[in-house]
């Protein structure tokens, strides 16, 4: 069992709606537990010009999955509540489920890196995952 920490992102519709249905959705998967979920909080558009707010938070998983199974559910997550990627565009988006720390894994491949590579660089992350901590889950020595 791996302790994982996701960061959770909408812009577009709905937005809380979109990020609880879309924990729902991944909490009933097999291999995936749920087991916190920060508040949610509206935030500022960072480095994707002039956009509808955001509204952010951050979710700590256990799961049996690799990474690379995990990223597939996350990605699938997205299609399915309607986010369309475009690649090179960051528009609005309906859903955006970032996997930002696998238990303590460093992991450098096509299309999966974790750490997440902004992580450190992003409020809109950092303090989702400070208030997790700061209610038990420790994000800062995940997975140790
Ligand atoms: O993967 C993050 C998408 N994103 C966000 C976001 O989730 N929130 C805010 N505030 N700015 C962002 N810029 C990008 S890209």
């Amino acid at each position: 069992m791996t302790i994982v920490y996701i960061g959770l992102g909408s812009n577009l519709g709905d937005r809380e709606a979109t990020i609880r249905a879309a924990l729902a959705a991944l909490a009933e998967q097999e291999g995936i537990e749920v087991v916190a979920v920060s508040t949610l909080r509206e935030t500022e558009p960072v480095g994707v010009g002039p956009q509808p707010l955001f509204l952010n938070g951050a979710a700590e998983l256990e799961t049996t999955l690799s990474a690379r199974e995990l990223l597939g559910r996350l990605l699938a997550a997205e299609q399915r509540f309607g986010r369309v990627r475009t690649p090179g565009e960051h528009g609005p988006r309906t859903l955006d489920l970032d996997l930002l720390l696998y238990g303590d894994e460093e992991i450098d491949e096509p299309g999966l890196t974790v750490p997440h590579p902004r992580l450190h660089e992003r409020a809109f992350v950092l303090e989702p995952l400070a208030e997790l901590e700061a209610k038990g889950h420790s994000a800062g020595s995940a997975g140790g």
